[in-house]
């Protein structure tokens, strides 16, 4: 088994914080995506999409997708479990990281495709696109503040793969100027505690 990996990407890292909540330890492949490997025939006949993160699994199958990715290994090792206990609070944990993906973490990816020069001349930039989206990750940190007023985690109890998803974002945002505003503070003392688990750090 083979994880292809990129260092600074955000949905590599995803993956790579789910492996370390769980313990489990993979051998990767660094992906260059800044000279375009991942875009590259050999790349794209293992994802056509051509993104990274991908899953190389034993038999020759490949894996794309974060999520799907993650769900392999729930399966695998379901303990600690990260996408939920049973049908109820499967759906909730995947409500909570379906908005986590598309209300902050997709958009501040879109704030930095659309605006920064890493991109520039590899995709079409509107950079009022990116603008926009970042002003809809503000406005959804503020939300989230008052969702993370009666609860430790974002889909609960219990720390889960939607707690990965927003500090993968949130974190990913800095690169666009993305804060937490001072006054969240509900947001901020989640944000503290989940990014100072070990598992932070991959
Ligand atoms: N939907 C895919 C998105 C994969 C993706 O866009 N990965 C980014 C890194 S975070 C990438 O490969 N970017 C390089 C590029 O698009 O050229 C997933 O959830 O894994």
């Amino acid at each position: 088994m083979k994880l292809y990996d990129s260092a600074m990407a955000p949905n590599p890292r995803r993956v790579r914080i789910f492996l370390a909540e769980k313990g489990i330890e993979v051998p990767t492949v660094q992906v260059d995506i800044g000279s375009a490997e991942n875009r590259k025939p050999e790349f794209l006949a293992k994802n056509p999409m051509g993104g990274v993160p991908i899953l190389e699994l034993d038999d020759g199958t490949y894996l794309a997708e974060t999520v799907a990715i993650c769900r392999y290994f729930e399966a695998q090792q379901p303990e600690p479990v990260l996408m939920g206990i049973d049908g109820r609070d499967c759906a909730i944990v995947e409500m909570w990281n379906r908005r986590m993906e598309f209300e902050i973490a997709q958009p501040a990816m879109m704030s930095f495709r659309n605006t920064h020069d890493f991109f520039k001349g590899r995709i079409p930039q509107v950079p009022e696109y990116g603008a926009v989206c970042k002003q809809s990750v503000l406005k959804r940190l503020e939300w989230l503040d008052t969702e993370l007023s009666n609860r430790p985690f974002i889909a609960g109890e219990r720390y889960t793969i939607a707690d990965i998803t927003a500090l993968v974002g949130i974190d990913f945002g800095r690169v666009t100027d993305i804060r937490i505003a001072p006054e969240l503070k509900n947001l901020q003392r989640w944000y503290d505690a989940v990014s100072s688990r070990e598992s932070a750090k991959a």
